[in-house]
Parts: C-alpha cells; structure tokens; sequence
C-alpha cells in the first residue's frame, strides 16, 4: 500500500531584538539595561532596542527624541552593519545544516521547509528546538520559532511567544491562535486597509471570518477578500523559495544639518552607493537597477529608479546611476537634502541572465580591485583603506573621505524583502 505522503512542515525563525542582542553579546555589562539601537537626537529614529527598552515603550523606527523621552536612561549605540551581515550569515549556515530549502526573508529571519525531514508537526517542534538551541551554543543568541503547515501560519506562531519563544499552530488551533490577533497579522493588510475594515467594525481575524459573505468583498473587492479569507482560515500554499533573496538593498541616512553644498551631497552619494555595492557583493549578488531617494529640507520625498544597461555589484557604476539621477530628475529649487538613500533592486546571481554585451576590461578591473578591497577591509578594518581614494572622482577628494559613515547607516540600511 503506498505511503500517505508527510504532511507539510515549516518553521519560520525570528531573531530577537536582533542588532541589540548582537551588542549584548559583544558587550555583557550590557545586559539586562535598556539598550537603543539608532542615532539620537531630532532626525534619529530607533533601528530596534533590547526589550528591556520596549517596557517603557521604545519600539523600532520610532522617532529618537520619542524614545529619548521613554526612557531616559537607556544606552545608545550607533549600529553595526557589517557584525550584523555576518551574524546573519552564520546563522543561515545553521539553518543550511537542518534544510536545503530555506527562505531568508531579512537580515533575522527565515522560512525552513522540514517536509519529508519531520515526520509531523510535533517532530518539527523539536527540530525547530534543535535550531534554537545550535544557535544559542553558537552564536549565544536567541531566536522565536513558529512551526505550523504553512508559511503564514508559521510566521504568527513565530511572533506569538517572543523572545525565545517556540510556538507550534496546527490547522485545528487557528480558531484559538489566529482569529483573536488583529486584521493586521494577515499577510497584505497594510495600515490603510486595515483602517478600512476598522471603520466597518472588523477588529479581528475573527470579525472577518463571521463577516456576512459578500460583505468584504464589497470592502476590499473580491480578489483580496478571497486571498483574506483564505489566511483567515490558516491556508495558504507558498511554496519555501531556497532561491529568493532579498529583493533590495538600501542604505539610507538623516543628516543633521541639511546637506546643502554639491560636494557634500556627492560624498553621502558615494558612501551611499559603496555601503549598497559593498553589500551586493557580501550577498554574491548583482543588481539591475539603482533607486535614489532624497527628502528635501521641508520634508518632500522622491524617489527615481534607472535601469542599469547590465547588472553590477560595483559602487562605482551604482554611484553614477545615482549621480544622474539626482543631477537630472531631482529639482532641489535652493531646499536642503535631508535624507539622501541609495538602493538596488532586481537582484540576481552574477552571471545568470543574458551574456554581458559590455563587459569590458575596465570592470573586470574594478571588481577585481573591489574585492581585494572588500577582503583588506575584513581583515583589517575600514580604516585601512581610504574609500575615496578607491572611488575618486573629480567631486570628491581623497582626504575628507569619512570612512567611518557607513557603519551608521540607519534603520532601512537591510538587506530587505519588498
Ligand atoms: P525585527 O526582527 O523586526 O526586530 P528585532 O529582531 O530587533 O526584534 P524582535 O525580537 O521583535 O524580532 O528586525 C530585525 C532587525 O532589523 C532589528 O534588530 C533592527 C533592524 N530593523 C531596523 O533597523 N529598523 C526597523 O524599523 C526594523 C523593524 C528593524
Ligand atoms: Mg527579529
């Protein structure tokens, strides 16, 4: 008699507090305070904080002067981008040991695909246990686990019982688990959306399962309200992507005085678009088109995308696209720049789509020299190598170079999936 086939097992792990618990680790006399992650001041916001901070209320990308009011005492730190980036390497070669198919979904989070290798859901409990605690040997960090039969089931268990929390959610419980948490947990229910339906009196998951037939898809139309449903009763067949990446790239940065004079904004440009390409390569991945986003003095926002002629991972051809961008579709009309952000998107591996018609010796070149860069930077510290100096260009001179701007980078510098 053939084999009823094994059901359909996945994990999704969060890290928790992430970038503050990797400081934590760093630096235990840490421990136990409540510890921000971000640039105080007026145009800071917090990347995250240690939950000893979220007691007063401190919560990711919240406005620093809001948290510096919460809690007075907590420590600051600046961020590390790079320690993270390994971190979260490290821990996906954990998670590589327990599954071939695994999803990162952020620089602290993934999907893992245990069918065929867990029996049911109660063996996939103790291999997510198994993962939690490889990671706490390893890395002497902590991360929540949701097991569930799909995706986005996994996902809210995951959320359910952080910090360290291992929450399992079969079909059978999403009646006690799922339908009390807010309209918001489900999977395309944005801030605007969930308005709407609040203001038709739907709270709750549950709310939208009593909800008369054709009453939400009245609300939402009926693709949504179908896909909505669907979620609201546990089901949901995504497939784990092994393949899939981060989508994008950024870095983005507030400055503290408006950035006014040509060079200055051609410096953030540059430490921008080799934060971006520094991390494409740290990725093994290229990139085909470059986004720029500038908000000005008095809080205008725009954003411009270009299509690169081929993919690249070098800071040089990232930086030209931005510099064009701003030079030709951005009208500052005497304001200052705010905030300046570079980011990449359509993110392959290197080599897979068509044969480069362009690629010339030059960029053989330039990614040969980026990489011994990138490997005198790991071994020894940005500081041993001056950015400009690598990137020079009639803007920008070798000396006022800030080879310290980039482990600053704010909240949205993630490698992240949109
Ligand atoms: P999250 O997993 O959302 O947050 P967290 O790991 O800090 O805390 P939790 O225990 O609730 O999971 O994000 C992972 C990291 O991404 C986080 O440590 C810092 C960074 N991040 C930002 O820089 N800005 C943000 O707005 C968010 C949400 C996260
Ligand atoms: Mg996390």
């Amino acid at each position: 008699m053939p084999r009823a086939p094994l059901p359909r097992v996945v994990v999704h792990l969060d890290m928790d507090a992430f970038y503050a618990s990797v400081e934590v680790r760093e630096d235990p006399s840490l421990r136990g305070r409540p510890l921000i992650i971000g640039h105080r001041g007026r145009r800071g916001v917090v990347s995250t904080c240690s939950y000893e901070a979220r007691r007063f209320g401190v919560r990711s990308a919240m406005p620093s002067v809001t948290a510096e009011r919460l809690c007075p005492d907590a420590v600051w730190l600046p961020g590390r981008m790079s320690l993270y980036v390994d971190v979260s390497r490290r821990i996906r070669e954990v998670l590589d040991g327990f599954s071939p198919l695994v999803e990162p979904l952020s620089i602290d989070e993934a999907f893992l695909d245990l069918t065929g290798i867990a029996h049911d859901l109660a063996d996939g409990r103790r291999i997510a246990a198994e993962i939690k605690r490889e990671i706490r040997d390893r890395e002497r960090l902590t991360g929540s686990a949701g097991v569930a039969p799909n995706k986005f089931l996994a996902k809210v268990a995951s959320d359910l019982e952080k910090p360290d929390g291992l929450v399992v959610i079969p079909l059978e419980e999403v009646p006690t688990r799922l339908w009390p948490l807010p309209v918001e947990r489900l999977w395309g229910v944005g801030p605007k959306t969930a308005e709407r339906l609040r203001e038709q009196g739907l709270v709750r998951i549950v709310d939208l399962v009593n909800a008369p037939s054709g009453r939400l898809a009245r609300i939402l139309g009926e693709g949504s309200a179908e896909h909505l449903l669907a979620l609201a009763q546990g089901r949901d067949d995504r497939a784990v992507q092994p393949g899939r990446e981060a989508k994008s790239i950024s870095e983005e940065r507030t400055y503290g005085e408006d950035l006014t004079r040509p060079a200055d904004i051609d410096k953030a440009l540059l430490a921008r678009a080799d934060g971006v390409a520094r991390e494409l390569r740290h990725a093994g991945l290229v990139a085909r088109t470059v986004h720029l986003k500038v908000r000005t003095g008095d809080f205008e926002t725009v954003t411009r995308a270009k299509t690169l002629p081929e993919p690249t991972d070098l800071a040089e051809v990232v930086l030209e696209a931005a510099r064009a961008l701003f030079r030709e579709r951005i009208a500052l009309e005497g304001r200052g720049v705010r905030l300046l952000g570079v980011g990449v998107s359509g993110l392959e591996a290197p080599g897979a789509g068509q044969p480069s018609l362009f690629s010339d010796e030059r960029q053989e070149k330039l990614r040969a020299l980026a990489r011994t860069a990138d490997e005198i930077r790991e071994k020894f510290g940005k500081a041993a190598l001056a950015r400009a100096r690598l990137l020079a260009t009639p803007n920008t001179t070798g000396t006022d170079a800030d080879g310290s701007e980039d482990d600053t980078a704010e909240a949205s510098s993630l490698p992240s999936v949109d």
